[in-house]
């Protein structure tokens, strides 16, 4: 039995004890800036505890948001020592390009979730938003956002957005990138100094190579001036995961332009259109999964990634009946455990304590659990709630765990572990 006054005063103090004064960190150690599509889920904890915070965490980071709309994946803490992480604002040098007296950041992205992390935070306290014109204010810098990704990464000519990254992904070292990424020139280990590695396990870590790999992509990016052409991305893949959660963020902007008085037509419109672009291109109808699309090969990438069932978050989704079952089947077991891994079980490159490669997550699991409300999936909805809550309980807050034995691995005390915990309680 979950003692749920006490998990939700655990989460709270994890959450609150990360918060620096306009914006949360991830985790103390490990990651001591802010990251984009963290303070989205975040804000969706956060927002039970302090709506203010939960508002202000959307604000500062698309304060940071660049002139041509990107939200950078990381917002650097001027206080914070650079040699805390790796690759830091010295590395990404983005006053280069936006000039000086701006916040320093990355120049890569994350998955666009803060849309719907904006809504929910208006709802948990409307008066106070309207008052403080929050949404006002957001609605214009998330419009931005979204046509920065429409506009400059649809590389592939299908209506979906490229990521260029595996960073980009938020899903780092997932196998789905294994293709793309060996065909691309590793920084050897010497010429860069990692941090991840003093605060975690090499063995829940990518490895060498990957990093280096992800250094190289980084810094060709970085010498080209940010620019989105395609022949300046070695790495382009239109993500599952990314385009499914820009469909469900553009539902939430058609939500919130109705509460500020604009017009939602356009944003229901770019639900549609983006699910309907998915289906036909990502979906594996025999798979009854969604596959990544590698846009320089031409190819669908390996199934087996735990994004390929997150779409299950797309309103009026045509295909969420086959998601449901491939979530319940021996691939990912949801039914019976509750807990989703990052990859298939039943795959060969399932590995259950290294990071995006089998762990479970608890903000995918948040995802799944949503989207299985949304379809109606009520029982096994449930499960997967119970399932995240107890997990968390039990591991205290880590970053993920091994989906067969439930132990916590990689950094403790992680916020969004902490924010989707409090949200799963209320
Ligand atoms: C990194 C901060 C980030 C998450 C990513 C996760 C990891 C590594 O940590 O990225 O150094 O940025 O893969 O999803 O946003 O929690």
């Amino acid at each position: 039995m979950i003692d749920q006054v006490s998990l939700r005063a655990k989460a709270s103090r994890v959450l609150l004890g990360n918060w620096r004064g306009q914006s949360t960190v991830p985790a103390g150690g490990l990651y001591p800036h802010q990251w984009s599509w963290d303070s989205a889920f975040i804000a969706v904890g956060l927002r039970h505890l302090s709506a203010l915070r939960a508002q202000r965490e959307l604000e500062s980071l698309f304060g940071a948001q660049w002139p041509d709309g990107r939200v950078p994946h990381i917002v650097f803490d001027p206080v914070t020592p650079p040699e805390a992480y790796f690759p830091g604002a010295d590395f990404w040098r983005s006053a280069e390009v936006l000039g000086a007296g701006r916040p320093a950041t990355s120049g890569l992205i994350q998955p666009p979730v803060h849309a719907l992390a904006a809504w929910q935070t208006f709802r948990a306290d409307p008066d106070l938003a309207r008052r403080r014109g929050f949404l006002p204010r957001l609605y214009p810098r998330l419009v931005a956002w979204h046509r920065y990704l429409i506009e400059r990464r649809c590389f592939g000519g299908h209506g979906l957005v490229s990521i260029v990254h595996p960073w980009e992904s938020g899903m780092d070292n997932s196998p789905a990138w294994d293709a793309p990424l060996s065909r691309i020139n590793p920084v050897p280990a010497g010429e860069f100094q990692r941090r991840d590695l003093d605060h975690a396990a090499a063995a829940e870590r990518p490895t060498a190579a990957d990093y280096g790999r992800y250094v190289r992509l980084a810094a060709t990016y970085r010498d080209h001036g940010y620019a989105d052409s395609l022949a300046v991305h070695a790495f382009a893949v239109e993500d599952p995961l990314t385009n499914a959660l820009l469909a469900a963020s553009e539902s939430a902007l058609a939500d919130i332009a109705a509460e500020i008085g604009a017009d939602p037509a356009a944003h229901r419109a770019a639900v549609a259109e983006l699910s309907a672009a998915m289906v036909d291109v990502l979906f594996d109808e025999g798979e009854g999964t969604f596959r990544s699309f590698d846009v320089h090969s031409g190819q669908s990438l390996g199934g087996g990634s735990v994004a390929g069932i997150v779409p299950l978050v797309v309103p009026g989704l045509s295909v969420a009946d086959a998601l449901v079952k491939t979530a319940v089947g021996r691939r990912f077991r949801i039914g019976e455990t509750g807990l989703p891994p990052s990859f298939d079980l039943t795959d060969e490159l399932f590995d259950a304590n290294r990071y995006w490669r089998g762990p479970v997550w608890f903000n995918i699991g948040w995802l799944i659990w949503r989207g299985l409300l949304l379809h109606a999936a009520h029982d096994i909805a449930d499960t997967v709630r119970h399932a995240l809550l107890s997990a968390a309980d039990t591991a205290g807050f880590r970053e993920y765990v091994n989906p067969i034995t439930g132990q916590g691995l990689g950094a403790r005390d992680f916020s969004w572990t902490a924010a989707v915990t409090v949200d799963l309680l209320a």
